[in-house]
């Protein structure tokens, strides 16, 4: 069950090899016009990767109901052969990232599984954004920000687990998101409050193994409405600064109010070396964790094109973590994921596309109009043939959705995986 047979992808490959060489012929053609070496972008693409979250492959829900979708992974080891799927299918997707406790098993066991996958795993994600059956105090008002010493020694314990065990899987970073806030004016002491933050902080930075990394995730509100304590990237930028040259900034793209200029975010924290990765999504209105590029692929363009422009300057300290972090109400999450990592893939594509020397000579010539036409010249292309060929050598899916479609790998799970009504996904 772990893969597609390979009968099916080949079959697939096949009935579109010709068009895709057509397609990339043509493209190489034009981009050449412009200077641009189309089998450099190719081997860019192939080697660029994007984690999955593991509670990605579950259906999400909202605060109203959640409707399960059919064979849902019941645990983590289906979970991690929905991963497999994806990235057989995307070669895109060559990480997992794991949240605690959700996904906890074995290392032997995970390692073996993933090994089986051709999968490994990214940053660790831990949880005191809900009550553990095993941890004796509740999360209720906090966690690492708690009014109570226990409370906190309870949450600092948990993230020192989840290095713990991500140490066993070859994970090198840990992802901290809380959902400690207030809802009503006065509830708490802000500063206070983020002391005790910063404190409780300091404790898990202290038990990072030498090559790790520890990002803060902020996030603009809910599950408190009316303050959080790490509720931007200038409270995370300083929770960074405190903690020391392991400490970094991890950027949600739905974590941030409908206007804010994302992008530059992401230039202000290359600049001072503290972007530590993304989760990638999309969002019309807050935290909707809709499909990278669904709502607005012009942004995500643009933060790829901060994220190129750093690569190609040699930014110091610059290696971001890239995930996906979505929930799926009404697509099947395999298919939403697989969709979301191309996407995530075509933004980086069409970045590496921007002429920088012509932009450069626009900005310094104040030529807004021409800086702006670069940017959208790169943005106007098809990297379409670009993407499905770095597939196709790789051994993916030319259209991984068509491929997985036709593989039957859903109605497969759904025999051998009853529907759950249980919460499971989570919103992070
Ligand atoms: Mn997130």
């Amino acid at each position: 069950m772990s893969i597609i047979e390979k009968t099916i992808l080949d079959q697939h490959n096949e009935a579109q090899a010709k068009n895709t060489a057509s397609d990339y012929a043509v493209l190489g053609d034009q981009l050449a016009r412009r200077g641009i070496a189309i089998d450099d972008i190719k081997a860019k693409i192939a080697g660029f990767g994007v984690a999955i979250p593991t509670w990605g492959v579950g259906t999400g829900g909202t605060r109203f109901a959640r409707f399960p979708g059919s064979g849902e992974p019941r645990h983590i080891f289906d979970k991690l052969d929905d991963c497999g799927i994806i990235h057989q299918l995307t070669g895109a997707t060559p990480t997992v990232s794991m949240h605690i406790p959700w996904d906890k098993a074995d290392p032997a066991d995970l390692n073996g599984k993933a090994e089986e996958l051709n999968l490994g795993f990214d940053a660790m994600n831990s949880n005191t954004f809900q009550d553990h059956d095993d941890h004796p105090l509740s999360y209720k008002f906090g966690s690492l920000s708690h009014t109570d010493p226990a409370t906190r020694a309870q949450a600092i314990e948990h993230n020192i687990e989840c290095i713990e065990i991500g140490a066993k899987l070859g994970s090198k970073a840990l992802t901290v998101w809380v959902g400690d806030g207030s809802n009503f004016p006065g509830q708490t002491h802000f500063a206070k409050s983020f002391e005790r933050y910063i404190e409780a902080m300091k404790s898990i930075y202290k038990a990072l193994p030498d090559d790790w990394r520890v990002f803060s995730e902020h996030k603009i509100y809910e599950p408190a409405f009316y303050a959080t304590v790490v509720q931007d990237w200038g409270t995370s930028y300083l929770i960074a600064q405190e903690l020391g040259p392991k400490a970094y900034c991890l950027v949600d793209l739905g974590h941030h109010a409908p206007t804010v200029n994302i992008e530059m975010i992401v230039s202000r924290l290359i600049q001072f070396k503290k972007l530590g990765g993304f989760h990638f999504n999309d969002s019309k209105y807050g935290d909707d964790d809709l499909d990278a590029g669904s709502i607005d692929p012009y942004r995500l363009f643009l933060v790829f094109n901060e994220l190129v422009d750093a690569e190609v300057n040699n930014a110091p300290d610059f290696n971001p973590a890239h995930m996906l972090d979505q929930s799926h109400n009404v697509t099947d999450p395999i298919e939403s994921l697989m969709v979301s990592a191309v996407e995530v893939q075509r933004a980086y594509a069409l970045a590496l596309l921007v002429d920088r020397a012509a932009l450069e000579g626009h900005q310094q010539d104040n030529d807004a109009l021409m800086a702006m036409n670069t940017l959208k010249t790169a943005y106007r292309t098809d990297v379409d043939p670009i993407l499905a060929m770095a597939r196709l050598e790789k051994g993916a899916a030319i259209d991984p959705v068509a491929a997985y479609r036709a593989s039957g790998y859903r109605a497969k799970v759904s025999a051998q995986r009853p529907a759950s009504a249980g919460s499971g996904g989570g919103i992070v």
